[in-house]
């Protein structure tokens, strides 16, 4: 699968509202799978959020997290954990 593309899932995974922006309650939850520290969390959305309209769209989200180097490796290693873990639930995505 693309890397832009496996993005692209990852951003509307994320987005549980389903509005097609990250949130910064949203972003926690990326921040929080990356290991971002709480004190850098402000600083890392305003990073994200390019055009500061203070949600984060898709293409933001992407060039971030390209730009940053991360990490499809790092969120998919995670997201494998995350899986595991909850294999047994019902209702895991
Ligand atoms: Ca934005």
């Amino acid at each position: 699968m693309a890397a832009r593309q496996r993005l692209q899932e990852l951003f509307e995974k994320y987005d549980t509202s389903g509005d097609g922006t990250l949130s910064e309650e949203e972003m926690a939850k990326v921040f929080q799978a990356l290991n971002i520290k709480k004190e850098k969390v402000e600083a890392m959305f305003k990073a994200a959020d390019s055009d500061q309209d203070g949600v984060i769209q898709v293409h933001e989200f992407i060039s971030w997290l390209t730009a940053r180097g991360v990490s499809i490796k790092i969120l998919k290693e995670r997201e494998a954990r995350k899986r595991k873990r909850a294999k047994h639930s019902e209702f895991a995505l």
